[in-house]
């Protein structure tokens, strides 16, 4: 399969640069019409000004990184192990405005661990990983009950991998 489907794209790119080359050879040889070096120009203003707004827009809609990993004496750290089809939380009752790491692992296939506040909003969210600990911080700012989703489908019984901690006033 993968040696037809290289194949297929090394004919077809073959097929557009002999399109452009055929092209090129194309355009050097004009009618002579004064025609051709103001369409030129044209084309060139438009090529960098598509250029220039599609860097624009690629930096201008770049989202800053997600918040960094917490780190110091003051930062109360949860382990989070997911397994088909629930969640292992060592520590559940978390100290209001204190940063918390969740260190996030599986004992077998991919999870999503995500935290929603009582309005149903995604607060914090990462992957669990085979083989990997990923490392998510957050500060709860309210105290009250958040709710434990799964984000990744990993089964049968993947709707009920839910679970809760609770945030309290320290
Ligand atoms: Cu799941």
């Amino acid at each position: 399969m993968h040696q037809t489907v290289l194949f297929t794209s090394l004919v077809l790119m073959m097929a557009v640069a002999a399109i452009f080359l055929f092209s090129l050879s194309r355009s050097g040889a004009g009618d002579g019409s004064k025609k051709a070096p103001k369409l030129g120009a044209l084309r060139f203003v438009l090529f960098i000004g598509a250029l220039v707004l599609g860097a624009a827009v690629s930096i201008g809609s770049l989202r800053p990184w997600p918040r960094a990993v917490a780190a110091g004496a003051d930062v109360v750290s949860v382990k989070v192990t997911g397994s088909q089809w629930s969640w292992e939380i060592d520590r559940k009752t978390i100290p209001v405005g204190k940063p918390v790491t969740f260190n996030i692992a599986t004992t077998d296939v991919s999870h999503g661990f995500a935290v929603y506040d009582a309005g149903d909003q995604l607060l914090v969210q990462s992957q669990a990983m085979p083989g990997y600990i990923n490392r998510v911080s957050y500060t709860f700012r309210t105290a009250g009950k958040y709710r434990i989703f799964c984000m990744e489908y990993c089964g049968v019984a993947h709707h009920d991998m839910t679970d809760e901690i609770l945030v309290v006033a320290q």
